[in-house]
């Protein structure tokens, strides 16, 4: 029987007071008179790791018991933020500590502030990985992440003068009490090097000489289910030299060579690219994307041979992976090499295994984000993958394409893995599209637009391979932990299983119009927007107004995403208040958070002229604290913990067609945020679940967008006719912002009119600005914001990532859910 067992029983406070006690004294070596905060959250992490611990171990054991089918989640990045808050909640294990440490005389919300952010991911795509984790342990299915120990995560930034300097993210190092180095699992991974063939019993067989070995070195980090459900891994390779074993050539003068050898052997797992758009295919991107889908692959492989030796008749049963975009897609032939080349398996045998277990999420239609790589470049690192590239190119071109498309050679080249030209190229998309069962995009739209306007001839060719799953965000994280005082408010009027059941926040719709329940809801309100002023004051030392609006635009800095937009508002507000002192608005404060690539010169200047504009805005009293411009710096996952529970306005303003999903706008209105936005990814679906009279809507639309671009947009039209946008985008080119440095914010004027504006900022201006002044109407209206805020985050339910994860299931993964033994 699994009912009651000795670990299930909950730890008193007083238990948890001396496990504490015990670790401060023989972990850290200290004691609660010395003991730095440091010591105390480490102390803390440790006697919390006893449950996880023990979690993990029997999740393990009934994995393997069940012989379980499982899904390995493949992601060059996993944005995990930070643990101990989560592991506490998780484990229903909060309040206990909050005690325990209190009759310590320590306060845990302090403690918890010690942990640096595991930052091992750019934003969306790698937040979105460990939101789907959590849902995962949760949801009891077995699973395992997995990634890249980066020794350094995404830079740290900082402020010198209004520009982003940026600094390297250290976050290992005093050490990381959660993870667990696996040395029984370190797996040997080849690069470079050529191919021959041998000819034995009349067959060819390929050889692969590689001309570098690399040892990854796995780190498991345990993944806290809710209610202390199931444990599962993050699994994280680090790249280290191998072994140094020729001693002679070694003492001959070798020891130069071998540390270089050593040093390039740990460039692979040192740093995250910080890019998330865009990266011009460099060599070392490409060697940690093998090396980590090579090293994950012959751990499935190690892990079902374990079980079932040289019968691979289960392996599409127990094994899916998911590619976490493209950056994995190199598994497909990694796979294909295994078996054929490993394992002597015939060409159609494999194919058909490969092509069962995989399947693909794609995240981004941008041109420029379309992962492919120099034909050259992957036959020098890769030369055998590249072989086998081009085997499964011949058997889709001349099996499948000229099936249905017989002797057409157009869509043949637009189909190919390799793209011709002056430099060949191996597309990534492409290779992951055929080497999969399942593709899918992350919001109805964009999934449309995938099927529509990115891969419309393989939809042709294969109409049930490409489909949708919404995105999601667990509410563990993005409401029970960072908003307690909303969290406990839902407790007490809906249900208190709200946390594993989204949907039955529904029930505080019936109270969107009590006149008690909408005081309640706004004072909560009100005491964020106090937390996050003082979190303000303290990091950048403004002074901001907890009665005025929150206008909140949080993710990376990208010209799609469109801070300049709102930038270009804020200045229309500042001169319609510099024209007339007494003009009437809602006191706004406009709350930015954001880091730039840092070789992304226009998405740093706008860092700047925020800044710039920041520092005028702020200073002039002219304006009598009705408006009010803040840059955060270092906006990462903690922070956003901070500000996301304080916001009344969220800032979804992508171009339309642009932004995939968005999941800032999931977490923002479930925390009561009415939604400033264009009909955009998982915005639509936001306004279909809130209502279109409980959300902002502007701008063009897609097809809006599609057809302004083909009829020939030309900005200037916008800019000649707005005599109010002409004046801000005038502003701009003035030193009014940069006194005695003119034109130091011209590129921003320069990209929106000779640049040709590409993300049609012009074309939407009035469109938004109009927006907000209903934003700024329905404020005045208390109960009717109260209404709103209220029904936004009784309707998120869609948007649990619990959702998204049990949608992958029904339709791509197949997986059964197994509560562990002894829980
Ligand atoms: C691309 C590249 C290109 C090479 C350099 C490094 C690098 C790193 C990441 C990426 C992919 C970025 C794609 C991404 O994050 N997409 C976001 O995914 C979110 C989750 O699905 C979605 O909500 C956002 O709309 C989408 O922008």
């Amino acid at each position: 029987t699994r009912s009651a067992s000795s670990r299930k029983a909950p730890a008193t406070s007083k238990a948890l007071q001396q496990k504490i006690l015990h670790h401060l004294h023989t972990t850290q070596g200290t004691y609660p008179e010395k003991a730095s905060a440091l010591a105390w959250w480490e102390a803390t992490a440790a006697a919390i790791n006893e449950f996880v611990m023990a979690g993990l171990t029997d999740t393990q054991k009934t994995h393997s018991r069940y012989d379980t089918r499982a899904v390995n989640y493949l992601s060059m990045e996993f944005l995990m933020g930070r643990l101990l808050s989560n592991n506490l909640h998780n484990l229903h294990l909060f309040e206990t500590t909050d005690k325990a440490l209190a009759a310590l005389g320590q306060n845990l919300t302090d403690i918890l502030e010690q942990e640096p952010d595991m930052a091992l991911g750019n934003g969306g795509l790698g937040r979105l990985a460990a939101c789907f984790l959590d849902s995962l342990a949760t949801l009891n299915y077995p699973a395992v992440g997995y990634g890249i120990h980066y020794e350094h995560g995404l830079f740290e930034q900082h402020f010198r003068n209004g520009r982003q300097i940026e600094r390297p993210d250290d976050w290992r190092e005093y050490g990381n009490p959660w993870e667990v180095c696996r040395p029984e699992s370190v797996q040997q991974i080849k690069l470079y090097g050529y191919v021959e063939t041998v000819y034995e019993d009349g067959r060819a067989r390929k050889v692969w000489h590689p001309g570098r070995n690399i040892k990854a070195v796995p780190w498991d980090i345990p993944v806290v289910g809710y209610n202390g459900a199931n444990v599962n891994i993050l699994r994280l390779w680090e790249s280290r030299a191998t072994d140094f074993f020729d001693w002679d050539v070694f003492n001959a003068g070798g020891y130069v060579d071998a540390q270089i050898e050593q040093a390039e052997a740990e460039a692979i797992s040192k740093v995250l690219y910080p890019n998330d758009e865009t990266e011009a295919g460099k060599e070392l991107r490409l060697i940690q994307q093998y090396f980590f889908s090579a090293a994950s692959l012959a751990d499935i492989v190690r892990r079902y041979q374990r079980a079932h030796g040289d019968d691979w008749t289960q392996f599409p049963k127990l094994v899916a992976i998911q590619l976490n975009d493209t950056h994995p897609a190199v598994a497909i032939p990694e796979l294909m090499r295994i078996l054929i080349d490993d394992k002597d398996m015939d060409w159609n045998h494999a194919w058909q295994l490969c092509h069962q277990v995989f399947s693909y999420t794609n995240h981004t239609l941008l041109p420029e984000a379309l992962e492919k790589w120099d034909l050259h470049l992957f036959e020098k690192v890769l030369p055998r993958h590249l072989e086998l590239i081009y085997e499964i190119n011949h058997h889709f071109l001349t099996e499948e394409v000229e099936q249905k498309w017989p002797g057409d050679d157009g869509v043949k080249s637009r189909l190919s893995i390799i793209e011709e030209g002056a430099r060949r190229m191996v597309r990534m998309g492409h290779l992951s599209v055929i080497g999969s069962h399942r593709v899918n995009g992350v919001a109805e739209v964009h999934s449309e637009l995938v099927k529509s306007d990115l891969f419309p001839d393989f939809h042709a060719l294969w109409p049930h391979k490409l489909t949708n799953v919404t995105n999601g965000i667990t509410p563990r994280r993005w409401l029970k932990a960072c908003n307690p005082r909303l969290a406990e408010l839902i407790d007490r009027h809906a249900s208190k299983d709200w946390p594993v059941r989204l949907d039955k926040l529904q029930k505080l719709t019936d109270l969107a119009d009590d006149a008690r329940f909408q005081n309640a809801f706004m004072k909560i309100k009100h005491e964020n927007k106090e937390e996050l002023a003082d979190v303000i004051k303290a990091l950048t030392g403004i002074e901001v107004d907890p009665g005025a609006i929150f206008d909140i635009q949080i993710k990376r800095l990208h010209e799609y995403k469109r801070q300049h937009l709102n930038l270009l508002h804020i200045l229309a507000l500042y001169r319609r208040l510099l024209e007339n002192p007494d003009h009437d608005m809602v006191p706004r404060v406009f709350i930015f958070g954001a880091k730039a690539a840092p070789g992304y010169r226009l998405a740093k200047d706008i860092i700047f002229a925020i800044n710039k504009v920041a520092d005028r805005i702020n200073n002039d009293e002219r304006v009598g604290g009705k408006l009010k411009v803040v840059m955060l710096p270092n906006y990462r996952v903690s922070l956003a913990e901070k500000m996301i529970p304080a916001a009344d306005v969220s800032e979804q303003i992508s171009t339309a067609g642009k932004e995939a999903s968005g999941t800032g706008n999931m977490k923002l209105a479930l925390n009561g945020a009415l939604t400033i936005g264009t009909l955009d990814g998982a915005n639509i679906e936001i306004a279909e679940e809130a209502g279109e009279d409980n959300v902002f809507i502007f701008g063009l639309t897609v097809d809006e967008v599609k057809a302004l671009n083909s009829r020939g947009y030309n900005p200037y039209d916008y800019y000649l006719n707005d005599a109010e946008l002409k004046a801000v985008v005038d502003w701009l080119d003035t030193d009014y912002f940069t006194p005695g440095q003119p034109g130091a914010l011209s590129s921003i004027k320069h990209s929106l009119l000779d640049g040709g504006d590409p993300f049609l900022v012009l074309a939407d201006f009035r469109s938004y600005a109009e927006a907000q002044l209903k934003v700024d109407a329905r404020y005045r209206d208390r109960k009717a914001w109260a209404r709103s805020a209220i029904i936004n985050t009784a309707t998120m339910g869609k948007f649990n990532s619990d959702r998204s994860i049990q949608d992958y299931v029904d339709r791509i993964w197949k997986l059964k859910p197994y509560p562990r033994d002894n829980a």
